[in-house]
């Protein structure tokens, strides 16, 4: 069979997707914060999962760990109300954090809540020094919305001077047809193009929790990224 182009199987992951996924699943909880001060500083290069409430965050971060309940997913926005970070590797070096963010736009946050976690966000990603790449949630059937944009201009900074990597995944892929998925992609990549300069080290990904589409290339994506030094 020499034509896959009309198999709708993905393939199962390749020798170096299965070895980042091995990595991925060493996961495990490390603490958790609701101030920055609270956050340890580490050498280990850490991975920001970002986005809307309810894009899909904390069940990517289990997807990725193959861990069910790691990070706390929920029906109900607005679940994670606090950073929390996870460490991979071996236990006795570990060399990678991943940090699950709240999320932003949940709109049942009062005002003096947002406000505060606006800030820490803010202040999280202009400051956090361990910080070296960003994984950006968007769910695939909205794509990009105002306030992804100006996270985007939020960071473009540090995106754009190479110091911090950028991945956005379109999450929910499932709810998608490949035409779709195809389209919002392009859009998406489209919009990063006008957010954050050439040489920015960006990339676009479509990805499901649910039919583990895009997990083992994301893997990989964040185990490159340690392996090229963090
Ligand atoms: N169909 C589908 N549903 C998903 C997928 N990922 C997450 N969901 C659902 O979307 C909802 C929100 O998921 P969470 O992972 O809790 O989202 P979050 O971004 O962590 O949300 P906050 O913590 O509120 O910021 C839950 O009902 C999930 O089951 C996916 O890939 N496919
Ligand atoms: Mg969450």
């Amino acid at each position: 069979m020499a034509d896959t182009s009309s198999d709708t199987t993905a393939p199962g992951p390749d020798e170096a997707q299965q070895q980042a996924l091995a990595w991925t699943h060493t996961a495990r909880f490390l603490t958790t914060a609701s101030r920055l001060d609270q956050l340890p500083p580490t050498e280990l290069p850490e991975f920001a999962f970002v986005g809307r409430s309810n894009a899909g965050k904390s069940s990517a971060i289990n997807a990725l760990t193959q861990q069910k309940r790691l990070a706390f997913a929920s029906k109900t926005p607005g679940r994670t109300q606090h950073i929390n970070l996870f460490e991979l590797g071996p236990r006795e070096a570990p060399d990678a954090l991943f940090a699950d963010l709240p999320g932003y736009g949940y709109a049942a946050v009062s005002r003096g809540d947002k406000l505060r976690w606006q800030q820490v966000m803010a202040d999280y990603l202009a400051t956090r020094r361990s910080l070296s790449g960003i994984v950006l949630l968007v769910d695939a059937r909205l794509g990009l919305t105002e306030l992804d944009r100006r996270l985007l201009e939020f960071v473009s900074q540090r995106v754009g001077t190479g110091t911090v990597r950028l991945l956005v995944l379109l999450t929910k892929a499932d709810k998608l047809s490949r035409r779709e998925t195809a389209a919002a992609l392009q859009a998406a990549q489209a919009l990063l193009a006008e957010h954050v300069t050439e040489q920015a080290d960006v990339g676009v990904a479509a990805f499901s929790a649910l039919s583990r589409q895009g997990l083992g290339e994301v893997a990989r994506l964040l185990r490159d990224w340690v392996e090229a030094g963090g």
